[in-house]
């Protein structure tokens, strides 16, 4: 395997290792402060992650490459609030998705097609998941300090988190 595409590949385990744990450490704060809808989704995303992580650690073994397992920085205890969360989850996002069109780049200039036409689910699925983290921030932004519409919104996540479980089962046998 060319060994730029390799190391970038590597850099982006890492990235989706520490997208997990972040996930993880949001989804932990969500459960002790009661928010039971948002630490389910944010426990669900955790996971989507790890399988992220994964299917890039594979692919690069597959390839004769070989996958580098990393260290993860600790994320943090403490949110200032929901808002606080999702702002930091789209502002993360934005940061892989930087990081996937750098690695689009690198096989272009590598003429490293296979792993092209490989990292382009990626790009699609940054795709959506910043359009998701910035329709939970529109939806809370609109919510405001109002209770009763926190706890829906608590509720939505959790629907969504358990439509999300059964399409992810579903996908990634
Ligand atoms: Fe792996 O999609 Fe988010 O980070």
């Amino acid at each position: 395997m060319n060994t730029r595409v390799e190391s970038a590949l590597n850099d982006q385990v890492q990235k989706e290792a520490s997208s997990s744990q972040f996930y993880l450490a949001m989804a932990s704060w969500a459960e002790n402060n009661g928010l039971n809808g948002t630490a389910k989704f944010m426990y669900t995303h955790s996971d989507e992650e790890r399988f992220h992580m994964l299917k890039l650690v594979k692919f690069i073994n597959e390839r004769g490459g070989k996958a580098i397992i990393p260290a993860i920085a600790l994320p943090p205890k403490e949110f200032n609030g929901l808002e606080n969360v999702f702002e930091l989850l789209l502002q993360h996002e934005i940061m892989v998705t930087e990081s996937i069109n750098n690695l689009v780049d690198i096989c272009l200039q590598e003429k490293d097609y296979t792993t092209h036409n490989f990292v382009q689910w990626y790009v699609s699925e940054q795709l959506e998941e910043e359009a998701l983290a910035r329709s939970v921030l529109d939806k809370l932004r609109l919510i405001g300090g109002d209770k009763g519409g926190m706890y829906m919104f608590d509720r939505d996540l959790e629907n969504a988190a358990i439509m999300s479980d059964a399409s992810n089962s579903a996908t990634q046998k």
